[in-house]
C-alpha cells in the first residue's frame, strides 16, 4: 500500500455532550451491581455526558435487563444503553439459562433496535470474582463500560449521517 492510499476513518470519540444515555440495572447481586453502576456514571460524567440526560432504569434480575433495554432503545430516549448484572454460578444449572439468555436478549435488543447496547453483565464462578472486576484487581467493568457507551454512542450519530457529512467523507488536507 503506497503512503498517499489513506481510506476514511470514522470513529467515535469519549465526548457526550448533548448524548442521551440509559443505564438499566439489576437489582440482584445489588453489592456487586451498584459498584458497577457508580463506575458507569463515573465514565459518563468524565465524558461530558449530562445527568438530565441520562436515564436509570432497576429491573429485579439479569433476566429482566433485555426487555427493559429494547423498550428504551426502541423509545428512541437513548443514544446508548448500559445493561448492568451480575450472575453468580450455583449449584443448580439456573446460571447457565440466566447468563445465556441475558447475553443473547441484549445482543438481539441492539441488534433490532440499532442502538448501542453494552454488555456490562458479569459471569462469575464466584462472588470474590465479581468483586474484583466491580471496582478491586479487575478494575470496574461498569466504568469500561460507559467509556464504550461514549464511544458507541457517538460512532452511531456518525454512522447514520450522509456520506458527505461524515469526517470521513471529507478530504483530507495535502500536506
Ligand atoms: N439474577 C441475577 O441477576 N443474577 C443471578 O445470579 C441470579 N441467580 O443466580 O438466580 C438471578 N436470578 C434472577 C433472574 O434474573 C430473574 O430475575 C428471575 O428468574 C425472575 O425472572
Amino acid at each position: 500500500m503506497s503512503e498517499s492510499f489513506r481510506p476514511g476513518e470514522i470513529r467515535g470519540t469519549v465526548d457526550a455532550a448533548l448524548l442521551r444515555f440509559g443505564v438499566v440495572v439489576s437489582r440482584f447481586n445489588s453489592f456487586i451491581t451498584e459498584r458497577l453502576l457508580a463506575g458507569a456514571l463515573d465514565a459518563l460524567e468524565r465524558g461530558g455526558a449530562s445527568a438530565q440526560l441520562t436515564e436509570i432504569v432497576r429491573v429485579p434480575g439479569s433476566f429482566e435487563i433485555p426487555l427493559a433495554a429494547k423498550k428504551l432503545a426502541l423509545a428512541r430516549r437513548c443514544d446508548a444503553v448500559i445493561a448492568i448484572g451480575c450472575v453468580l454460578r450455583g449449584e443448580t444449572a439456573h446460571f447457565d439459562y440466566v447468563a445465556g439468555e441475558v447475553a443473547r436478549g441484549v445482543q438481539l435488543a441492539q441488534m433490532d433496535t440499532g442502538v448501542p447496547v453494552i454488555f456490562c453483565v458479569l459471569t462469575c464462578d464466584t462472588l470474590e470474582q465479581a468483586i474484583d472486576r466491580a471496582g478491586l484487581k479487575g478494575g470496574n467493568k461498569g466504568w469500561e463500560a460507559g467509556q464504550a457507551a461514549l464511544e458507541m454512542a457517538q460512532l452511531s450519530r456518525r454512522l447514520r449521517a450522509p456520506a458527505g457529512a461524515s469526517p470521513a467523507a471529507r478530504p483530507r488536507k495535502r500536506r
